[in-house]
């Protein structure tokens, strides 16, 4: 089945596309994202699994809930289902163990995270026990997993799933750490390492972020992942690090980011996509600036991987831009209650 859903160009945003053309966009196919304003409480979720994200949301969202436990149930959801990758099912590190990264924020600046976590079903909702009962923001590793067990999450096997063992083993007979692009619209940043990665002739892994607004005109945000597959031991990525694959202001917006964690940690990827919108950008030119600090640093390198930001502003508008094609994201509102899949602008 075809996911990809694909934005149509309204008349008032001709000129906007010319312009982009104007940038070097020869590849884009969906020039308008700037212009998406949504009414009313809305979730946006990183890739076409984003589904599954805004569909543990929205029942929330649509019944004036807030949009911190919105983007909580997102996460959770997410963890659940293999598909997503990004709870425990998801792929290991190179010495065979998963450990998983999430945070969330709320619009108020209220932020916690957790890195480097093992065996613990929802991630998500350590980060929120991190923010609602430490005072600290970020727990990491063996204190992160204490603290989620001191507070009631159970500690799960550890054992890898059977997709996760076959793909460690595959993966360690070359043992070579070479991040991919996606492939149409697809979210991984591990193929060209991964020949079997496809499951049914789709790919299957993801990190899962998350915005949402809510009636009330709140922002929330959460990011949860398993981190690039067959990483380093004790790696970690953008997505725990408030700035870098997550930041939200009420004031302003929130954006979440997706890729090559290194390369968003770089240029503390969405604080600089939100510091863009403060200062009047529309969400998409905001996350196309990103990209390009991103790009600029070596842009040989850069087409070798994978980066896209997604941002929503206070108002309802949606933009995203990514360093190549296929970076997707859901939204799910009143208009799109089962979630409808856009294909961001790129840089390539
Ligand atoms: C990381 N940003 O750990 C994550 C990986 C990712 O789709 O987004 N994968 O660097």
């Amino acid at each position: 089945m075809d996911r990809r859903k694909f934005l149509q160009i309204p008349i008032a945003a001709i000129p906007a596309f010319l312009a982009s053309r104007a940038y070097g966009q020869e590849h884009t196919k969906f020039p308008v994202t700037s212009t998406m304003r949504m009414k009313g409480p809305v979730v946006v979720s990183t890739w076409d699994s984003g589904v599954t994200a805004n569909n543990g949301a929205w029942p929330l969202l649509r019944k004036q809930g807030h949009a911190l436990d919105a983007v909580e149930a997102a996460g959770r959801a997410s963890e659940l289902e293999p598909s997503c990758c990004v709870g425990l099912a998801a792929w290991p590190d190179r010495d065979g163990k998963v450990t998983l990264d999430a945070c969330i924020m709320n619009g108020n600046g209220d932020i916690g995270a957790v890195s480097f976590l093992e065996r613990i079903k929802h991630p998500v909702s350590v980060a929120r026990a991190v923010m609602e009962k430490t005072p600290h923001v970020l727990l990491s590793g063996e204190g992160a997993q204490e603290f989620a067990a001191a507070n009631g999450f159970k500690l799960e096997s550890g054992e890898l799933s059977e997709d996760a063992r076959k793909q460690w083993a595959e993966w360690l007979k070359k043992s070579q750490y070479k991040p991919g692009i996606n492939v149409e619209g697809r979210p991984t940043t591990i193929l060209q390492f991964a020949p079997n990665y496809f499951d049914n002739g789709k790919p299957n892994h993801d990190t899962m972020g998350t915005v949402a607004l809510d009636a009330s005109g709140g922002l929330a945000g959460m990011v949860t992942t398993s981190g690039m597959a067959f990483k380093m031991r004790g790696r970690v990525g953008d997505s725990p690090i408030i700035g870098a694959g997550l930041f939200v202001d009420n004031e302003v917006g929130a954006a979440t980011s997706s890729g090559v964690g290194e390369e968003v940690i770089r240029i503390c990827g969405t604080h600089t996509v939100i510091e863009q919108m403060r200062f009047g950008r529309t969400p998409e030119q905001a996350c196309r600036e990103a990209i390009r600090r991103v790009v600029k640093r070596d842009l040989v390198k850069a087409k070798e991987f994978q980066v896209g930001f997604v941002a929503l502003s206070k108002t309802g508008v949606i933009g995203a831009f990514a360093v190549q094609k296929g970076f997707t994201f859901t939204v799910t509102n009143e208009q799109y209650p089962e979630g409808k899949i856009f294909e961001a602008k790129s840089h390539f």
